[in-house]
């Protein structure tokens, strides 16, 4: 078997070598939080992949994170898989690891035999007997100042579901236990002053069986597939993707879920890098709720729990339609074992509507160009909430990040009358959903075209300083792109700003575009940047530093990758972890150099009832673009549909290019009205339309 690419995740057999060498040296007594690879050092690596056939191959390691019972000891650790050893063992205090699913689940069979719950659950309206029914999602605690970080805290956000069928975000109960893993043990509950009982109000469920009762499903929908009958259009060796021009590697880890290494475009038979890594590393969802303990409710999803523990297995014709290529995701159990997340990553290829057209309107002249994408999917599900996360890659070089909420609103119970304050919404009678945001944090370490130097420069829109009437703006119609190089960590510190609509560009500055005389650059266009609500000096604020700014730029440097430290979970913001320590005075030259950004961006979610009981999906989309990197459009040579030249028209049409769809039929309108009678839609009056081709032709 060959060796794994040094990019691979970990495979079982490496996780059990790693996991059986701390055993052997710790003792049976760990339990294993984290063993993923630690990916090569850069240096090493840039070495491998500009010459894989001559360079050593680099080690195989894994970073290993354990709590060593019964004292609760956490250590951090690397192990050498291809030496055999341990390199690396550090004690830590004051830090807790990433929480895993194993540790929630338990969570709940407490809170349902600890007799001062039961008492609670009662005085709700539980029926004691029916403890079965009462259900927790258990949450980190985030921080509590009350209780500091060396005791593994959750918080159980407590529910009840009258049947097993029934969403019990509808039925929340007002307390929240506090469970502390090391005594195993129920240590406190947080009553509110003003009691809220359980609410009696009848269910709306959204599963099938609740909609069958309520009349069942609407039967005008046709089916609609993707066909690929001869096979699809990009290929998979191992986790090495290439479609189209690109080219790239897609890793996995428990806190990403998909990473993307090495990403290439070959132009003109030319690989051009375009970033060494990019991946979701952070997010944070602060509640805006500022009654206690609400106030103690954000989530750091990946930082917290992990995007790859939390992932679905994807399935074929629901999650990803058509023709789909899967990856696996390799995880370690909490003793030690390994779980296997069947079809973790969907790869696929969609159409992607017009990629350019153009006619003359002279003489009907045209030509018309049908896109593709190719899907790269993961989908996480954060207990109540789903995140579909996308990585469109377009044929014209744009990478499309973009990721799709659903699943179910956070809620709370409320009495009825109840003023919410405008904290939250009643999304349905007694259910409470507080105002909350979605931040996410994508790193991006760009090296456009193989150089680890780059430069970020923020370019706003602006009108020209000169006012009307001077000679430079006489009749003040002047306006250009104002591009501002951002000198250190301190100055790129920067928000999105409507009113110029900033864009961020990475520029490789010692490449000039011959014509445009302007630096290869790949452009960072988001417009789903909300600002941090939770005010400065709030512990959000402390917590989640990278949220602060819309951009970040640092400095690469190995293992900076997790903008609100490397261990998340009971963090203080005291000092702030992560990114603010890395930029510290955040006075070093970040030009021309390896560089990092990292741009939070997201949602403000005010609930509606349009929400409840199951979200549709919201997406939010990024766009990483090339700008002055081609030297021209570089997808010319991506076949039409159709193609015809005025001196075709005028030669009436020899040689027209007429690759239109087979497939597609026309689908003629029962109904004549007035106007609008030739059945595709448009109006065949001004000889655009039905002279040009098979492709334009009315019917
Ligand atoms: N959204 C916080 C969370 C995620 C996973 C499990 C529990 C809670
Ligand atoms: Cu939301």
């Amino acid at each position: 078997m060959s060796p794994p690419h040094p990019f691979d995740p970990l495979s079982s057999a490496e996780i059990a070598t790693a996991v059986a060498l701390v055993k052997k040296t710790h003792g049976d007594g760990v339990v294993f939080h984290v063993v993923s690879l630690q990916e090569p050092r850069k240096a090493v690596m840039t070495e491998w992949l500009a010459a894989p056939e001559t360079t050593p191959r680099p080690a195989r390691v894994a970073e290993v994170v354990v709590i060593e019972n019964p004292a609760g000891t956490v250590y951090d650790g690397l192990v050498d898989i291809t030496a055999g050893k341990i390199t690396a063992w550090e004690k830590l205090s004051g830090m807790q690891p990433i929480i895993l699913m194993e540790e929630l689940q338990h969570v709940e069979n407490v809170v349902r035999n600890d007799p001062k719950v039961i008492e609670q659950c009662v005085l709700s309206g539980v029926a004691r007997e029916d403890m079965h029914k009462v259900y927790c999602d258990p949450w980190t605690i985030g921080y509590d100042e009350r209780f500091g970080s060396d005791v593994r805290l959750q918080q159980a956000l407590m529910y009840y579901r009258p049947d097993v069928d029934n969403t019990q975000y509808q039925y929340p109960l007002d307390f929240c236990p506090i469970y502390d893993g090391n005594k195993d043990a129920i240590i406190a509950i947080d009553i509110p002053q003003v009691r809220r009982p359980l609410s009696k109000v009848a269910p709306l469920d959204y599963h099938h069986l609740a909609q069958e009762k309520r009349g069942g499903y609407r039967d005008d929908i046709k089916p609609i597939n993707i066909s690929q009958p001869d096979g699809v259009s990009f290929g998979v060796d191992g986790n090495e993707i290439s479609w189209q021009n690109w080219r790239f590697h897609v890793g996995f880890n428990y806190r990403e879920g998909p990473v993307f290494n090495n990403v290439r475009f070959v132009d003109n038979g030319v690989e051009r890098p375009i970033f060494y890594r990019m991946s979701l590393v952070e997010m944070v969802v602060p509640y805006g709720n500022p009654e206690r303990p609400h106030q103690r409710k954000h989530a750091f999803d990946l930082g917290e729990y992990g995007a790859g523990y939390m992932s679905n297995s994807l399935s074929l014709g629901c999650d990803c339609k058509g023709s789909i290529s899967y990856l696996d995701a390799t995880m370690p159990t909490r003793a030690g074992g390994v779980r296997t997340i069947k079809n973790a990553v969907c790869i696929h290829e969609e159409d992607d509507g017009i990629l350019f057209k153009h006619t003359d309107f002279r003489d009907d002249s045209t030509i018309v160009t049908r896109a593709r994408k190719l899907i790269v999917q993961n989908i996480f599900t954060a207990a109540n909430y789903e995140y579909a996360v996308q990585w469109i890659f377009h044929q014209d070089g744009t990478i499309e990040p973009n990721i799709r909420l659903t699943g179910i609103l956070n809620t709370y119970v409320m009495n009825p009358g109840e003023d919410t304050h405008g904290w939250g919404t009643q999304v349905y009678p007694g259910v409470n959903a507080h105002n909350h945001q979605h931040l996410f944090c994508l790193r991006i370490n760009p090296n456009l075209d193989g150089g680890h130097k780059n430069s970020v420069f923020v370019s706003d829109a602006v009108p020209s300083e000169a006012p009307v009437g001077s000679p430079e703006n006489f009749y003040g119609n002047g306006f250009y792109t104002k591009r501002t190089r951002l000198e250190t960590p301190n100055e790129a510190k920067t928000n999105f700003d409507w009113s110029t609509m900033r864009t961020w560009d990475m520029v490789n500055e010692s490449k000039i575009h011959p014509y445009s005389g302007k630096p290869v650059s790949y452009k960072l266009v988001s417009r789903e940047v909300p600002m941090l609500l939770p005010k400065p000096q709030s512990l959000v604020w402390k917590r989640a530093a990278f949220a602060r700014h819309t951009v970040h730029v640092t400095k690469y440097a190995d293992d900076q990758l997790y903008p609100a430290g490397r261990h998340v979970p009971q963090t203080s913001g005291e000092p702030s972890l992560g990114i603010t320590e890395w930029i510290g005075e955040g006075t070093d030259s970040i030009v021309d150099t390896d560089v990092v950004l990292w741009h939070t961006f997201g949602l403000t979610h005010f609930p509606a009832p349009e929400d409840y009981p199951i979200m549709p999906a919201e997406p939010i989309v990024l766009l990483l673009r090339p700008r002055h990197f081609f030297s021209s459009n570089p997808v010319m040579d991506v076949p039409p549909s159709y193609s015809v030249t005025p001196s075709q028209i005028l030669a009436k049409k020899e040689g027209v290019y007429d690759a239109t769809d087979k497939m597609s039929t026309l689908v003629v309108s029962e109904k004549k009205t007035n106007g609008a009678t030739n059945g595709n839609g448009t109006n065949g009056t001004n000889g655009t339309n039905g002279t040009n081709g098979s492709c334009c032709k009315s019917a």
